[in-house]
């Protein structure tokens, strides 16, 4: 293994190279090397505010240019943002396993921007916006906005096509993920801290189907007692030392 700081446990080569079908859950923590903030860390905060309190609908609702001022602040720093080497490996991945399936709950468009393509933004993408009134969807990639807060040209406002807490998750990309979930040997839990429902539940979901659960975190989450391997540190440098070995220009199939 490359030179990594944390013990690596001796039989996690053989389980990397036999999986066929793998499932990746990432969450802000993956972006974090990108300089991207997490939800919950001490960086976490904005103004005082807690992600749980300006991305709901009744925020908007209340004052829509307040969650914008947000929402024009993050994709400010996530426009200048870089996929970082974690997100590099895991787009490697989908190229070797034979099936791969990538479940972010990030809005910041980074995994696709390294290469990912079966991704399940499953809180959806905050470069795109709906429009209140349509409800059609467009990419809105001005940074900073031109006017707080934006408005589509029927005249309406358009908000960030996102789930914000309170609302439901689409249910296609619940059944996508399910469907990978049930169907998969590995599972890797990345820079989530497992709190945020149903995501939460999608490792256990995994765990009954049969699958080994690897998390990378700096933190032990609730998800690690459900974890075969535990990796405590960066995402960005343990997932390249776990991969840098393994000939990933050979894609296997099944
Ligand atoms: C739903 C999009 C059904 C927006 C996000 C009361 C009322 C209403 C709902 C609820 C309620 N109580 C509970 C709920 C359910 C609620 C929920 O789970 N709340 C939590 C807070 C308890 N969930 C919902 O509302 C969901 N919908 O349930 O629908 C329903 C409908 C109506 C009423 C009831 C139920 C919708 C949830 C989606 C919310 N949207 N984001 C936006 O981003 O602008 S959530 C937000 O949190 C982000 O998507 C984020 O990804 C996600 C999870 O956070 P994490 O990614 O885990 O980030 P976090 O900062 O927490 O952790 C980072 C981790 O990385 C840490 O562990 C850290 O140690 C680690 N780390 C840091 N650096 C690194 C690292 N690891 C490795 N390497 C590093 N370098």
């Amino acid at each position: 293994m490359g030179t990594l700081s944390i013990p690596i446990p001796k039989d996690l080569k053989r389980t990397l190279s036999s999986a066929k079908c793998v499932v990746v859950i990432t969450g802000a923590g993956i972006s974090a090397e990108s300089g991207v903030p997490t939800f919950r860390g001490e960086d976490g905060l904005w103004k005082n505010y807690r992600a749980e309190e300006l991305a709901t609908p009744w925020a908007f609702k209340k004052d829509p240019a307040l969650v914008w001022q947000w929402y024009d602040w993050r994709r400010g720093i996530i426009g200048k943002a870089k996929p970082n080497p974690g997100h590099f490996t895991i787009a490697k991945m989908e190229k070797f396993y034979p099936e791969f399936t990538l479940i972010t709950q990030n809005v910041d468009g980074l995994h696709r921007k390294a290469g990912s393509e079966n991704v399940i933004e499953i809180h959806g993408n905050l470069w795109r916006v709906r429009c209140v009134e349509e409800g059609k969807t467009f990419y809105l990639n001005d940074v900073p906005l031109k006017e707080i807060p934006p408005r589509c040209s029927c005249g309406a406002l358009v908000r960030p096509d996102v789930v914000w807490f309170g609302e439901s998750l689409d249910p296609q990309l619940i059944s996508k993920a399910h469907a990978a979930l049930t169907s998969c040997d590995l599972l890797f839990v990345i820079g989530t801290s497992g709190v945020v429902q149903p995501v939460a539940s999608f490792p256990s979901l995994a765990k009954q189907s049969g699958a080994q659960i690897i998390e990378i975190n700096l933190d032990t989450t609730p998800i690690s007692a459900l974890a075969d391997i535990t990796l405590r540190g960066k995402s960005g440098e343990i997932l390249p030392a776990l991969f840098e070995n393994m000939s990933l220009e050979a894609p296997k199939k099944c």
